[in-house]
């Protein structure tokens, strides 16, 4: 049995064997994301008290306003990935393009790249609700050593190396996998560091929670129609509860303790889905899978998807394993 008061630090060594490449890399990677994730959660945590709210200004490749914590928590992931010399690239949903990360060492030895929404959610940092940073990692494809390249990004689901996410919540909490198990970590903020507090997270089967966006219901397809019409019906285990806080991290880290499903469909407003296949769809997809869940969209297997551009949108059914399942059979239908 997990010793509870392991640290993050610790568990990383502890498990090392058990990340397929060198040994250090992985603790390097996490190294990076345990700062930045502590420097945003400080600012994160105190954004009602300074002038840091608010648009930015400007605007993400997305077209939606850049909150001015958006840029802060970009700038400071990018920061620390690059200063660890580890990372030979990052793409971002803050950013249009990736950036390829130049070694100091001429031996550039670089293997990895991240992807990551730095800040999602963002819309709810005005409104005190929780945010989190997604983070999904690869082992580059190129020769090492030479550019990175668009290629190291457009892999599937499948290639990542490891996967996660850091919710700024009423606790703030790193959870992630590196495809032996989820594992769950709480910082404390009195000494700055992360405690393994939910060893081997698994999603229950089933549940009765349905997370979607209802007010987009007359624009999606006859499926996700006649899905939400089903979690309504009195019967069975039914009607189910809806709860959709509009952050997926938040909704995604309560169906994984409590069972649930999460939709973002296709609809007339989004006609591939709204969330991105590589820096949101893909790392939950392997959160999920590897907690005995699914993700799909609402077809075929995400992590399955091959990718052709850094910002491309998918439809995203992921949950309970026989919720996600149900959904698929009302989209089957009515494909
Ligand atoms: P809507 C946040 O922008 C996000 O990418 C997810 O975190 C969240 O679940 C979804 O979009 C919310 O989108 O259209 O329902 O406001």
């Amino acid at each position: 049995m997990q010793q509870r008061n392991t640290t993050l630090g610790e568990f990383i060594i502890e498990k090392q064997t058990e990340f397929q490449y060198t040994s250090g890399e992985l603790s390097k990677l996490f190294n990076a994301i345990r700062l930045a994730a502590k420097v945003v959660n400080h600012e994160v945590n105190k954004a009602g008290l300074v002038d840091i709210l608010g648009a930015a200004g400007d605007t993400n490749v997305q077209g939606e306003d850049q909150q001015k914590l958006d840029v802060l928590a970009n700038d400071k992931f990018i920061q620390t990935l690059k200063n660890r010399e580890i990372v030979c690239g990052i793409g971002s949903e803050e950013e249009d393009d990736f950036i390829a990360v130049n070694s100091s060492d001429e031996q550039d030895q670089n293997k990895y790249i991240v992807l990551m929404d730095p800040l999602d959610g963002s819309s709810n940092i005005d409104v005190n609700v929780s945010v989190g940073t997604i983070f999904s990692i690869y082992r580059r494809i190129t020769p090492i050593g030479s550019p990175v390249q668009l290629e190291d990004f457009l892999q599937p689901g499948i290639k990542q190396v490891a996967a996660g996410y850091i919710i700024y919540g009423t606790s703030t909490m790193l959870v992630y996998t590196t495809g032996h198990g989820v594992n769950g970590f709480t910082l404390n903020p009195a000494i700055g560091t992360f405690y393994l507090s939910h060893p081997n997270m698994k999603f229950p089967e089933t549940g009765k929670i349905y997370s979607v966006n209802e007010g987009n219901y007359i624009h999606f397809p006859k499926g996700v129609k006649d899905y939400i019409k089903y979690c309504q019906e009195e019967e069975d285990d039914r009607p189910y509860t809806s709860r959709y806080i509009g952050s997926l991290v938040a909704d995604f880290h309560r169906n994984m303790i409590k069972g649930g499903i999460y939709l973002y469909p296709e609809s007339s407003l989004w006609p591939s889905g709204k969330l991105r296949l590589l820096y949101e769809c893909n790392p939950m997809a392997f959160l999920a899978e590897q907690a005995g869940a699914k993700a799909t969209d609402g077809f075929r297997r995400i992590m399955e998807i091959e990718p052709t551009e850094l910002h491309q949108r998918v439809p995203f059914f992921c949950g309970s394993k026989k919720m996600v399942e149900k959904a698929e059979e009302f989209m089957a239908r009515n494909a």
